[in-house]
């Protein structure tokens, strides 16, 4: 019989390689879906046809608990959250109670219908479960490359709620021996990318500006550094995670890191435009408090998991600029509708 999947956050970017992926590989797929009438859930219906939607919000634990009850899951991938790092100081306890608080409703929807109560639950017939942990947690880092033990010191209300999140998997993966596993994934990047996310804005950017549709691009810190890979392969590591024969945690990163700055040159090459005739720095754009430097040592998925990426960062782009120019000559545009490319 085919392995059933529930993931949470079906309509993110993340949602949908995963959905794809799990499909590729023979799995029965649902989405949790949440609101009444979220535009975002008619582009999952067109892009994943074989997905199958059930009801619930990370808000609100008997909707959970009810999805859980409705799917039967053999796996829960929980993709949900708030996950945009501005927004976490405009709503800091809205991202507490979904991105931080969700983890804990979601765990204990797997635990109630799995009948785990005090001890350890039976091996045999657990839900395993995935958490969406961030780089973000290490934020202000005192070693580079970050490992899996590198310690947490996050920045940001998000960071502070994924650092909940992620003790949180492991102490119900050591209290109830869960199959509950977190991946601590940085930064990964798609044509699918929120546009408010700082590659998608650029590569949206050098698309508008190369079809004469703008002339500049407002951005904040030019001089944080990420480790940005391509969500397709980071999609395939969560899913290694999760079918691996013990419960463990990954660091899951290309193990280079480049400056925003960098990103921006890289993107008005790729369309042959000059990147200095038209970024302008906005101070308004400057964080709160900023994560300066994120670089991965990706080394035990890469020996237990034999995961690698397979996308470079110019690769990476150079994919991303196209597919914007495409959506843009198309006639679509994400800040007035929801399509992906
Ligand atoms: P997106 O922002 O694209 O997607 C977030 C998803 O969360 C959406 O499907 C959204 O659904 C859903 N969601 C928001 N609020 C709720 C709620 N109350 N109940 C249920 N679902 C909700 O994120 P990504 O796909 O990029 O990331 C997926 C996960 O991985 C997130 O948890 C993110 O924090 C984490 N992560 C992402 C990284 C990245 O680089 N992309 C790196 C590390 C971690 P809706 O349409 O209803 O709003
Ligand atoms: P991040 O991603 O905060 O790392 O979180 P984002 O792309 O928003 O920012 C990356 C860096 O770029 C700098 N920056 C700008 N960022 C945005 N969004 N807009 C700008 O105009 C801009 N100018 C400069 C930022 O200051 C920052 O340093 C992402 C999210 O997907 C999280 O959910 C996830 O957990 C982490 O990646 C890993």
């Amino acid at each position: 019989m085919a392995k059933r999947a529930l993931v949470t956050g079906i309509t993110g970017q993340d949602g949908s390689y995963l959905a794809e992926h799990l499909l590729s590989e023979g799995y029965e797929v649902w989405g949790l879906v949440r609101g009444q009438a979220n535009p975002r859930v008619s582009r999952v219906r067109k892009l994943l046809q074989d997905v199958q939607l059930v009801r619930g919000d990370l808000l609100d634990q008997g909707s959970l608990i009810s999805a859980v009850e409705k799917v039967q899951p053999d796996e829960v991938y929980n993709l949900g959250a708030i996950s945009f790092v501005p927004m976490s100081w405009e709503q800091a306890e809205l991202t507490a109670e979904v991105t931080g608080m969700g983890v804990l409703r979601m765990l204990e929807a797997i635990r109630v219908c799995s009948g785990i109560t005090g001890s350890r639950g039976s091996a045999a017939d657990q839900i395993r479960f995935y958490q969406a942990s961030s780089s973000e947690m290490f934020g202000q880092v005192r070693e580079t490359p970050q490992t899996e033990s590198t310690p947490f010191h996050p920045r940001s209300p998000y960071g502070v709620a994924k650092t909940y999140g992620h003790f949180l998997t492991q102490n119900y993966r050591e209290s109830y021996g869960m199959f509950a596993v977190s991946g601590i994934l940085f930064n990964h990047e798609s044509p699918r990318r929120g546009a408010e996310f700082v590659t998608r804005k650029v590569t949206l950017g050098v698309a508008r500006i190369k079809l004469g549709l703008a002339t500049e691009l407002r951005l904040g810190n030019l001089e944080a550094r990420r480790d940005w890979g391509y969500a397709g392969d980071y999609a395939r590591a969560m899913h290694l995670m999760l079918t691996a024969a013990e419960p463990e945690d990954y660091v899951i990163g290309t193990g280079r890191t480049r400056s925003v700055r960098e990103l921006v040159e890289a993107a008005f090459t790729a369309a042959g435009l000059d990147w200095e005739q038209h970024v302008v720095c906005d101070q308004t754009l400057h964080r709160p408090a900023e994560v300066d430097l994120l670089c991965a040592d990706p080394k035990k998925a890469r020996t237990q998991l034999g995961w690698e990426p397979t996308v470079s960062f110019e690769e990476l782009v150079t994919m991303m600029v196209e597919a914007d120019l495409q959506l843009l000559a198309d006639g679509h545009d994400p800040d007035h509708d929801s399509s992906w490319p």
